[in-house]
């Protein structure tokens, strides 16, 4: 029943090739979803209060923000059990590229050779399924960031860093031994936690950094107490990112300063845990602090850390996992910054619908089973990722992308000079854009109200509001977000 529904969720996408610059037409990329969004009752509507309820006796639920239909829910809306439709900007944070059942996925499912994938998962490390090369290479190598031939799967985004992490430790390790053998000491102490078998290697990561939540990666997460508190955490090194102020043009001066003073503690942290012997063996970074406010740094930052990472004989780790996928007009956000080497690692999960990373051909471990788990990622996902991906090209989602971000951008830019008191450091790249409120009450009541208008975006930060819509937002839907937005602001008041 659910699929007969779907059928009238078409892609326009020959007509789209057609005319693939033309704004006019990109409305027309996805018919069978709804007009606008509808808003019924109040949100949790009385159905998804009961299932809440329900859910609570069997796990904490109190960050549920309504259950979902997703028989349902279509393109860029969002269906609740309550019958509400609203405009995701959001998408299960960020982690949606083509919407809600997209009919491409749903074939997918139905080719009877791709069942078999879906219900024989491998341990890929051990037997994999033929094809499996050829996967890889028309899905993640297909799109892969420049210079880079080597991706390994993972489960979700902190294992991918957890991973990437453990890949540069190896490395620099490697590098120290200058090719003589692994010694039977350091077999023997690092079963019991000690020297020379465990390093005392250091990950350098950014203040308002998230790289995931599992313990080691933890250690690089700086947004919010809340993932941290109570866990232990690696005394490793931890720079300032920078902290612009907006409009970028007003404030060249400053800004440029700003990414010298965090340059600066960089190389002030690398010489400090490189000379008490606690070697920074890589850094990690998002091309935008995503969770921690989205903080954007310049392409003249990353360049320049790149080269004193480089200089310090470390790894760059640059985490796409929330920026990558294409939001951000480019498949990989940092391709915005021109570095002139590949990154050593890409991390990436969410829009990719697997985990993993791409990393140089010399961070290969040497030995088998160093980097290694049941799994090793899910050909399932692989399989969807390769249908993701064909649709973005064919359907030329990039483009869409960037001109949806111009919309979204123009009109917050337009909102921040109507209402400067709740609409302020407008930023974006592609339709990865967020503004600042005044404070986090006045920025939880805008995403309170938006959903109560029919809009579903969601907070990052202290006082931010971040929109993360699928890869199939167009322009038209960029205009009813901001008619809606414009609606709430109307109603916030100033105090
Ligand atoms: O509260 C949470 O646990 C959230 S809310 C958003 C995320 C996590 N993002 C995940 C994320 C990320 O944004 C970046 C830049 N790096 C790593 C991760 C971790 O990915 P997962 O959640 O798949 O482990």
């Amino acid at each position: 029943m659910a699929l007969s529904r779907l059928n009238t969720f078409t892609t326009k996408s020959s007509l789209f090739r057609q005319l693939p610059q033309n704004a006019k037409c990109l409305s027309n990329l996805i018919l069978g979803e709804p007009s606008g969004p509808s808003v019924k009752t109040p949100i949790p509507g009385p159905k998804s209060k009961e299932m809440i309820s329900e859910l609570n006796t069997i796990q904490f639920a109190n960050t549920v923000i309504y259950f979902t239909d997703y028989n349902k829910s279509i393109g860029n809306y969002i269906v609740d059990v309550d019958g509400n439709v609203l405009l995701d900007v959001y998408t299960q944070i960020s982690s949606l590229p083509l919407g809600y059942n997209h009919p491409d996925l749903l074939k997918v499912l139905q080719d009877p050779d791709n069942q078999r994938t879906f219900i024989n998962r491998p341990s890929l490390g051990l037997f994999p399924g033929q094809g499996w090369p050829q996967k890889l290479t028309s899905s993640l190598l297909s799109v892969a960031p420049k210079g880079h031939s080597q991706v390994t799967t993972m489960a979700c985004g902190s294992c991918s860093n957890e991973n990437a992490f453990k890949a540069a430790f190896m490395w620099y390790r490697n590098k120290q031994r200058g090719g003589a053998p692994i010694t039977e000491e350091e077999n023997t102490s690092c079963m019991m936690n000690v020297a020379p078998g465990s390093t005392p290697f250091t990950i350098m990561s950014f203040k308002g950094g998230f790289h995931g939540r599992t313990i080691g990666v933890l250690s690089t997460t700086h947004s919010k107490a809340i993932h941290k508190l109570d866990i232990p955490a690696l005394d490793w090194p931890i720079a300032s990112f920078p902290r612009y102020k907006y409009p970028l043009e007003e404030f060249a001066e400053e800004n440029k300063a700003e990414d010298r003073k965090c340059l600066a503690e960089v190389e002030e942290e690398f010489e400090r845990f490189n000379k008490s012997g606690r070697f920074v063996a890589g850094v990690v970074i998002e091309p935008v602090q995503a969770e921690g406010g989205d903080n954007h740094a310049s392409p003249e930052f990353f360049q320049e850390l790149q080269r004193i990472t480089k200089k310090n004989g470390a790894a760059l780790i640059i985490d796409e996992v929330q920026t990558g996928g294409g939001a951000t007009g480019k498949y990989w956000c940092h391709e915005h910054f021109h570095l002139p080497e590949p990154a050593d690692f890409v991390t990436f999960s969410k829009k990719m619908l697997t985990g993993g990373y791409y990393s140089l051909p010399e961070f290969r471990p040497q030995q088998g089973y160093r980097i290694f788990n049941t799994w090793m990622g899910e050909p399932s996902k692989v399989l969807l990722l390769d249908k993701v991906i064909e649709v973005i090209k064919r359907d030329n989602l990039l483009s869409i992308v960037q001109a949806s971000g111009k919309k979204l951008m123009d009109g917050l830019m337009d909102m921040s000079k109507r209402y400067p008191q709740h609409v302020k450091n407008v930023r974006g790249i592609g339709t990865f854009c967020a503004f600042d409120s005044s404070s986090a009450e006045k920025r939880d009541e805008i995403v309170a109200k938006l959903k109560e208008k029919g809009i579903q975006s969601g907070g990052c930060g202290d006082l931010s509001l971040r929109i993360r819509p699928a890869l199939v937002f167009q322009p038209y839907h960029a205009d009813i977000f901001l008619e809606k937005f414009e609606k709430v602001l109307k109603k916030i008041k100033t105090f």
